[in-house]
């Protein structure tokens, strides 16, 4: 029985431009931690062959010390073989952290556009790759090529894109994988990840990345752990997703309506987190909608003090004010006159627009009123 780890888009060093400075350190600190963790189970487990389907590092962000990590990490599991196929995050060019960087022997690393192979004879597998050489890649460089031996176990391990035929990351067609002659395929691209499916005679998975990076990565992200047999019974496997990610994203939309004070929103809140078990290793997002009490003013501040123990939270207010149009036009005082001058931008067929106007429709009656509006 043969051990694999398939993982793919590490992305180590990604500069998270999207969080503040110190968050987003934390956060290439999380990708570190959850590399370190994978290969903590490689050597745990014993797994033959490590697959590393792409987009470990960006590039053009690798620092010195995530690049030390990683050899330092690779040379506690010298019996297992490990495989990099660059993608088109850290494709291999004359710069690449591939070509400078000193690997120990038991690194095996694609660098050609074309197809390659790494012979395991004492295990007897082979495993197939190529490597991005630019940030793109149009053809399949696999499309119409078997293994040189079918008896051995045959593993193709690359960077593509199955979701288009016209991708500019490697388009790989479920053709392409039933015509190729691999026993698996481990692919790298997509972010999701998919799970173990069979084409032909060839099963093809996406390990999806190994931490989410944004809320359209959701959840707790892995590897995928492979038990292959390949013997005169052909070739048998038995594969599992394993969880390495530190943190996770969640986002939801919470419908609010009748809420007429911030306790009632917060409470709301809070219910979910505790539904869906989030805790420290969570980044949630919640976007408020539905209608709520004109008078509402809802503070990020005070939803967030009533909140503990998440990772991060964001919240977005999309609720509208359920305000009682007569009265209002009717009302002789300055109330009426702003709003019969938003009236227009509240019934706007442009919800963004009509957003704005009940956002000020709201801050507009509570500053009338002289409600407090500081805390928003
Ligand atoms: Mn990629």
């Amino acid at each position: 029985m043969v051990k694999i780890l398939h993982t793919a888009d590490m992305h180590l060093d990604s500069p998270f431009t999207l969080m503040d400075a110190s968050l987003s350190e934390a956060r290439r600190a999380d990708l570190r931690s959850a590399f370190a963790a994978l290969m903590m189970y490689v050597k745990d487990n014993d797994i033959d062959i490590l697959l590393i389907a792409g987009d470990m590092f960006e590039h053009e962000y690798a620092t010195k010390e995530t690049i030390a990590l990683a050899v330092r990490e690779f040379e506690k599991v010298p019996q297992c073989r490990i495989v990099i196929s660059p993608g088109n995050h850290d494709p291999y060019t004359p710069n690449c952290v591939y070509k400078k960087c000193q690997f120990p022997a038991n690194v095996h690393i694609f660098t050609e556009p074309t197809m390659s192979v790494f012979s395991f004879d004492d295990i007897g597998v082979d495993v197939y790759g190529y490597a991005f050489t630019s940030a793109s890649m149009e053809r399949n460089p696999f499309a119409g090529k078997k293994p040189l031996h079918p008896e051995r176990m045959n593993i193709l391990c690359a960077h593509g894109d199955t979701s288009s035929p016209i991708s500019r990351y490697c388009p790989i067609t479920e053709a392409d994988i039933a015509d190729s002659g691999y026993d698996y395929i481990a692919l790298g691209h997509i972010h999701t990840g998919k799970e173990p499916t069979r084409v032909g005679d060839t099963v093809y998975a996406y390990s999806g990345c190994l931490e989410g990076r944004d809320y359209s990565e959701a959840g707790h992200k892995g590897a995928l752990y492979g038990e292959f047999i390949k013997d005169e019974n052909g070739f048998r496997h038995n594969i599992k997703p394993v969880r390495f990610s530190r943190r996770r994203y969640a986002s939801h939309r919470l419908n609010v309506t009748g809420a007429h004070t911030v306790e009632e929103i917060t409470e709301a809140v809070t219910r979910k987190i505790i539904d869906k078990g989030y805790g420290e290793d969570t980044l949630l997002r919640i976007t408020l909608e539905g209608n709520v009490s004109p008078d509402l003013v809802i503070s990020r501040d005070r939803v967030e003090a009533g909140i503990r123990s998440l990772y991060t939270f964001e919240l977005i207010d999309r609720t509208l004010p359920l305000y009682d149009a007569e009265a209002l036009r009717r009302d002789p005082t300055i109330k009426g006159a702003f709003f019969e001058a938003l009236l227009p931008l509240l019934e706007s067929g442009d919800p963004e627009q009509r957003e704005t106007a009940a956002l000020a429709l709201r801050y507009g009656l509570a500053a009338i009123d002289n409600n407090d509006i500081i805390d928003f």
